[in-house]
């Protein structure tokens, strides 16, 4: 009796052994083409989107570039409460938030022992107190990330124009923000300067190279990078194609560069510089009491132009006079926080059914494109650069939305595709266009279908497609937008269009028809 029962077990034992040797393995992944992102700038990618907070002097001289003469007595923010900035920023569904920390016009938020410009000669907390170390330390609680934006461009301190002093107070106060206050995501080099301001060289290299020792995690923002570069306008939108390279040495902080080249980046670049689209929740970037935030389906316009043509969405959101933000910004953004789970909370189709008209091999098959992990994809036949993935529904639904996103820390790929969908026997173009990267949203008409298929009709080499998802939005309607700040014109052009009255003389606010 044992006998028979150790030869069954035998037998089983050989069957299991003989499938697992049969299994096939899984597939070698294919070369990542360069450049690829740091691991840095992946995360970053993946927060989407951010919240910046113009504050400081102009807020109450009611400003947007402030002379860097206004008396630092003005600055009296009773309220201010940075626990109400940080939960109203978590409550919208933002994980990282920017400070201007020091504008155009040199206030320093916080007492700096470089300057007397600064909190520490205001009446706020009499003259105790420190915006960047309660901002911080609330975010920090909250498990927010914390950037900071410094201006290079300064019109109070009397050694702007003289490049090593200017150099070294820059460094200074630099060096007091880097230090501080814990970790900085993220650090924000604005390339904005009056065409009255005194010519200078701002040494760059020192700058990065003090920021990456101080703080390696964090990403350095300019009109080229290193990290993330400048979309090229500040209507928070990027262009339909859009790169996450370019070749840093093709555009010059704060010079007069070619808007498209930024907007669009470089498909032979050989640097990873994703773009990030600054933006207003308000005409003016600080707060004035007479003006209003954007309604949620512009906002939700912006979120379809930057983070769906792979790029970042940085929306400002001004605090007011009295230190909080308004009730009606917070509305907005919690609005616009719900509107995006309504729409990507649920992916109809991640029950599809997906096949490929190839496959690299065991790991990389077309279900890849269902997990909401980035890290895993579908690859076509090893050396094919094009290919179609079928994805059936199950049954006939209604959506407008298309999200597809490639796995860019294998390097941005797909050069150009299109979206079809089975009607009657027949394949109907359902959408286009060029890049994809990290994320590609594409609002279309609404549909009736069960059946479609996503080709990749160019790439660099293999595309690798990370997700896939299918969405129904019932909020958006696209808006005819008042652009007066054509995609063409660069930052100093732009700046150029402003009202004569308030360009070049005082930059003072009203940007209500340009933006
Ligand atoms: C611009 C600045 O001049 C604006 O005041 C604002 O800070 C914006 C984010 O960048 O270039």
């Amino acid at each position: 009796m044992w006998k028979k029962w150790s030869m069954i077990w035998w037998a089983g034992f050989c069957v299991v052994l003989w499938h697992a040797l049969a299994a096939e393995a899984v597939a070698t992944p294919p070369l990542p083409v360069l450049p690829i992102p740091s691991s840095r700038q992946v995360t970053w990618q993946a927060a989407e989107r951010a919240l910046f907070f113009h504050f400081g002097m102009n807020t109450f001289t009611d400003s947007e570039w402030g002379t860097g003469k206004a008396d630092p007595s003005l600055f009296y923010p009773q309220a201010l409460d940075a626990h109400q900035w940080v939960s109203t920023a978590k409550e919208a569904g933002f994980s990282r938030i920017i400070l201007t920390a020091k504008h155009h016009d040199g206030f320093c938020l916080w007492p700096s022992s470089f300057t007397n410009y600064s909190v520490a000669l205001s009446p706020w907390r009499a003259g105790a107190g420190d915006l960047v170390a309660e901002l911080s330390s609330a975010a920090h609680q909250a498990g927010l990330s914390f950037g900071l934006y410094l201006s290079p461009w300064d019109r109070h301190e009397s050694c702007y124009g003289d490049t090593l002093q200017y150099n070294e107070f820059y460094l200074a106060l630099l060096w007091e923000l880097l230090t501080r206050y814990g970790p900085i995501a993220e650090v924000w080099l604005d390339g904005a300067k009056g065409k009255d301001a005194p010519e200078m060289v701002y040494l760059f290299d020192s700058w990065f190279s003090m920021i990456r020792q101080l703080q390696p995690n964090a990403i350095i923002f300019s009109d080229a990078g290193p990290d993330a570069r400048w979309v090229g306008n500040e209507y928070g939108e990027s262009g339909s194609t859009a790169w996450a390279m370019v070749n840093r040495s093709s555009i010059t902080i704060g010079g007069d560069n070619d808007a498209i080249y930024s907007q669009e980046g470089d498909l032979n670049g050989v640097d990873w510089v994703p773009a990030e689209c600054d933006v207003s929740i308000r005409p003016g970037w600080f707060w004035h009491s007479d003006e209003q935030p954007k309604s949620v389906n512009s906002l939700l316009e912006l979120f379809y132009e930057s983070v769906g043509r792979n790029c970042v969405l940085l929306l400002n959101v001004p605090p007011n006079t009295t230190g909080l933000i308004s009730e009606e910004d917070a509305e907005a953004l919690i609005s616009f926080n719900e509107a995006l789970h309504s729409i990507f909370s649920v992916n109809l189709a991640a029950n599809a059914t997906v096949t490929a008209d190839s496959t690299r091999g065991v790991g990389y098959e077309a279900t890849e494109i269902l997990n909401d992990d980035l890290s895993t994809y579908w690859a076509p036949e090893s050396g094919k650069r094009t290919g179609y993935l079928e994805i059936d529904l199950g049954s006939s639904l209604n959506f407008n939305v298309l999200r597809i996103q490639e796995a860019v820390s294998m390097g941005q790929r797909v050069i150009s595709y299109h979206v079809v969908y089975l009607k009657d026997g027949e394949w109907i173009a359902m959408s286009q266009g060029t890049t994809i990267g990290y994320k590609k949203l594409d609002l279309i008409e609404t549909v009736e279908a069960q059946i479609l298929r996503l080709y990749i009709d160019e790439a660099r080499t293999e595309p690798l497609i990370a997700s896939f998802g299918i969405h129904l939005d019932s909020i958006t309607v696209p808006q005819p937008r008042m652009k007066t700040q054509s995609s063409h014109v660069s930052r100093r052009q732009y700046w150029m269009r402003l009202p004569s009255q308030i360009w070049p003389v005082d930059h003072q606010r009203d940007f209500s028809s340009v933006l």
